[in-house]
């Protein structure tokens, strides 16, 4: 096992590696920016180096500072948290030239999910099932007329080094495809640096459904079931739950087998997530495969009672899998709701500053992953979210009366933060008999902006 961790992040997952590092006995290091000196993962941390300026640019992102800062302080592995350089192979390759384990998957998996096409192609070929679509990139805008006709409208343009809804586009007809296929080509090579798209059919209205695995090095793979995502705005997720209301036990189980025959045949070594779109039959997609720790697995922790930190750490030190498929049990429902440093009266416009007073809800059932504090000022550099509120019960109702509980309990004082956003989630009725897809918040925003 690893002697010394460096954590390549910020902010309450920061905080969470530390945690799950201390009980295993394995000291950390922080590093933090110029903005964060006085930020909770500092402070818990055994050692901390300051790694460049407040730009994510200058410190959470700049490699060269982070190996310098293992190297310094003789760290035999770095997590790379989620967000910054946790999908990065460039970086997972670096670490390993420089002979420290990066707590992730092997840079050709990272690289190979990180090619949605390829992505794709691979999954396919286990039996997961795809949206109809362009197999492989668009080559020009004939290719694309003829794709269409073959797909048919609606149809969604997506960036092949894209992911989590950057630079897609919508198109209903022949006459706006030429312009959108442009559109998101330029979006693309702005965002990506890479130009090219690929087509799928456009499902309207879908679930956001994605699947938990962890995989170690000598083959054994498990599923810890799904987690429904629906609740989305802009591409930010709001709030999320396991089990989904929408899928039974047999249907999580072979979703789960077919996850992990996907994940098999790549020697996937870490934690990593499928995500899938459910339409309005039931039916599954493969969307893309996230190859990191994701912001919401709390919620798997709470129902099967592992840590998915400690996990991901042991098997990328190359120790086994200790719990066997058989022994996995989903245990009642868990709930998330992300509260993010913003004001859902103003655009949901960024609401940084310092915070003068904070009380957190707690009793049973409640959990918290923060890294605020009384006294602590949210730089205006980086996400916004600043603190998860995980509420468990026996069953759904159980745990949505426990959040709605916990919500009115939150007090954070005096900037603004979308806690009353997540309540009117929380006590909708539609969203209370489990009836929602990806559109659900369309009805809170009536006055935003449509995306395309
Ligand atoms: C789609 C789709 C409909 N049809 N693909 C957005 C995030 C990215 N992972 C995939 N996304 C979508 N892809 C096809 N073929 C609708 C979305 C989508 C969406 C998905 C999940 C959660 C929220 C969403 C909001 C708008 C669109």
């Amino acid at each position: 096992m690893f002697s010394k961790v460096l954590i390549a992040n910020r902010g309450e997952i920061a905080v969470r590696i530390i945690r799950a590092c201390r009980e295993m006995n394995i000291k950390t290091v922080a590093v933090y920016s110029q903005a964060d000196k006085e930020s909770m993962h500092v402070h818990l941390a055994d050692e901390a180096i300051c790694i460049g300026g407040a730009l994510s640019a200058e410190s959470y992102l700049n490699i060269s500072a982070l190996i310098s800062a293992a190297e310094v302080t003789d760290c035999d592995a770095i997590h790379p948290g989620y967000g910054f350089l946790s999908e990065n192979a460039h970086f997972a390759e670096v670490c390993e030239s420089c002979g420290i384990t990066f707590i992730g998957p092997s840079p050709e998996n990272i690289r190979l999910m990180g090619d949605k096409v390829k992505a794709k192609e691979t999954m396919k070929k286990a039996g997961i099932p795809l949206v109809p679509g362009s197999d492989g990139g668009v080559k020009d805008k004939e290719d694309a007329l003829k794709l269409a006709k073959e797909i048919g409208y609606p149809l969604i343009i997506k960036a092949r080094s894209g992911g989590g809804g950057r630079g897609m586009r919508i198109c209903h007809s022949d006459v706006r495809l030429v312009g959108a296929l442009m559109t998101a080509q330029t979006e693309a090579k702005a965002a990506f640096g890479d130009s090219e798209v690929y087509i799928e059919r456009f499902v309207q209205n879908p679930r956001h459904i994605e699947v938990q695995i962890v995989a170690d090095k000598h083959g054994n793979v498990i599923y810890l079931g799904e987690r429904d995502c629906s609740i989305q705005r802009r591409h930010q997720k709001v709030v999320e739950e396991t089990p989904s209301p929408a899928i039974d036990a047999k249907t999580r189980k072979k979703l789960g087998e077919l996850c992990v025959k996907g994940v098999k045949g790549i020697n996937y070594c870490s934690v990593g997530t499928i995500e899938f779109l459910m339409d309005d039959k039931k039916r599954f997609y493969f969307m893309e495969m996230n190859t990191r720790i994701q912001v919401e697995h709390p919620v798997t922790e709470e129902v099967t009672g592992l840590d998915l930190i400690k996990l991901q750490i042991q098997v990328a030190a190359g120790e086994r899998l200790k719990i066997k498929q058989e022994d996995i049990e989903f245990k009642g429902h868990s709930i998330e709701c992300r509260i993010n440093a913003e004001d859902p009266d103003n655009g949901f416009m960024p609401s940084p500053g310092r915070i003068d007073f904070c009380y957190f809800p707690g009793g049973k059932d409640i959990r918290i992953d923060s890294h605020i504090y009384a006294g602590y000022s949210i730089p205006p550099y980086y996400d916004s979210m600043i603190a998860k509120i995980i509420a468990n019960g026996r069953n759904r109702e159980e745990a949505l009366n426990k959040m709605e509980r916990a919500l009115d309990e939150l007090w954070i004082e005096p900037i603004k933060t979308t806690k009353s956003f997540c309540k009117d989630v929380i006590c909708d009725p539609d969203f209370r008999r489990g009836n929602f897809h990806t559109g659900f918040l369309d009805k809170f925003l009536a006055d935003e902006e449509p995306e395309s």
